[in-house]
């Protein structure tokens, strides 16, 4: 048997449609799969998902053989990293939780909050610190938490497999804005001992998985998130991407922060010309949605009460509010699941130090 070096699939000869395939006349020197070569070189972006099991058993195996797990943590999507499978999956084993991809947090929120946040949030791990797969910040302090035999697990996207690259020198496993690339486990080695990259498992209500793979990879942020400032009058509303629409029902002014990744067109639109927004978003090819996924996306209307708290849009970003509570009217799709949550970028106390710059 032949595994791919970068996605950790068996690789095949038979069929070009299922996983593993490399054509018959490169199967003796190929290292990596069609897939994961075209993914690497073209960036494109070919779907593959097995059983949602298949995946999980490759992360129980993983976790048996190791005495060490980090937990690897969307700084950008925590909630969609929170997989509930986790705290079963991981229980009695050493969990660092490994806060990635830092680089892309508002600079007004420091690590060390960030951090604090995290902790409150994954109370089953023994420790939490923040990296960056991206820059490689803060890597050599996590090698050093490495175990004899150390799991790298999270969900799909959330950046295992560059954490895998940074902490192995010569490790190439793939890596791509596509969800589900990794397909299963993969071992490496060196002097400090061995490290497993698993496949990610796949969060529910994410808008990631209900959009085509264009416009999920053009969601995948690379750049620090922006945020956007509205002050709301009751009947006033703003839009993110042709994906949401917010309204203030209640009488009393409502202060609206929306964090997203900055292709997301985030802006203040009236309730009768948000379909006519979105259509001209349609048209001039703003993703998402493109039209194929418009099409698929089933939305509805829903009034609800939010506090002085962040409302999360897994894969999209969130919002937070100021001078809560309110009740706003949301039109979004019926399966993104929205979360509630204790604000990740909280308003700042006068008396706090300067935080730290990255
Ligand atoms: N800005 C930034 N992007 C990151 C970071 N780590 C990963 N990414 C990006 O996130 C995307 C997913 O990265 P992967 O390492 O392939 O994620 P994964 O967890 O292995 O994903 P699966 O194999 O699909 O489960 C890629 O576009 C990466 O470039 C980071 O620290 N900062
Ligand atoms: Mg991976
Ligand atoms: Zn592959
Ligand atoms: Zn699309």
């Amino acid at each position: 048997m032949k595994k791919c070096q970068g996605c950790g699939i068996e690789m095949q000869t038979d069929n070009p449609e299922a996983s593993g395939y490399v054509p018959q006349k490169v199967f003796e020197r190929a290292d990596v799969c069609q897939r994961c070569y075209r993914l690497t070189h073209y960036k494109d972006l070919q779907p593959s998902s097995l059983d949602v099991e298949v995946y999980e058993k490759a992360v129980e195996e993983a976790v048996a053989q190791a005495d060490t797990v980090f937990l690897v943590l969307d700084t950008i999507d925590f909630e969609s990293s929170l997989h509930p499978a986790f705290e079963r999956l991981l229980r009695r084993k050493r969990i660092i939780g490994v806060l990635t991809k830092i680089d892309l947090l508002p600079a007004i929120t420091s690590e060390e909050e960030a951090i604090a946040w995290a902790k409150r949030r994954v109370v089953y791990a023994d420790n939490v610190v923040a990296v960056s797969g991206k820059k490689g910040w803060g890597i050599e302090e996590l090698s050093l938490l490495r175990g004899k035999v150390t799991a790298v697990v999270g969900t799909t996207n959330c950046g295992k497999s560059t954490l895998v690259k940074r902490l192995v020198e010569g490790a190439r496993p793939t890596i791509s804005t596509a969800a589900g690339t990794t397909l299963n486990n993969l071992t490496f080695e060196d002097e400090s001992g061995t490290i497993i990259d698993t496949p990610g498992l796949w969060p529910k209500g994410r808008l990631l998985e209900m959009l085509c793979s264009r416009c999920a990879s053009s969601l995948v942020p690379d750049k620090k998130i922006t945020s956007k400032l509205f002050d709301l009058k009751q009947g006033q509303g703003i839009s993110l991407g042709g994906i949401l629409y917010l309204n203030l029902k209640s009488e009393k002014p409502l202060i609206v922060i929306a964090y997203a990744s900055e292709g997301v067109e985030i802006s203040r639109v009236s309730k009768e010309k948000v379909k006519d927004h979105w259509q001209n978003l349609l048209e001039q090819k703003k993703r998402p949605p493109c039209n194929d996924c418009q099409g698929n996306l089933h939305y509805v209307t829903k009034d609800i009460r939010v506090g002085n708290e962040d409302l999360v849009i897994p894969g999209l970003g969130w919002l937070s509010f100021r001078h809560a509570p309110a009740v706003v009217e949301v039109v979004a799709p019926d399966d993104l699941q929205l979360k509630r949550r204790s604000p990740l970028v909280g308003p700042k106390e006068k008396s706090q130090k300067r935080y730290k710059t990255r």
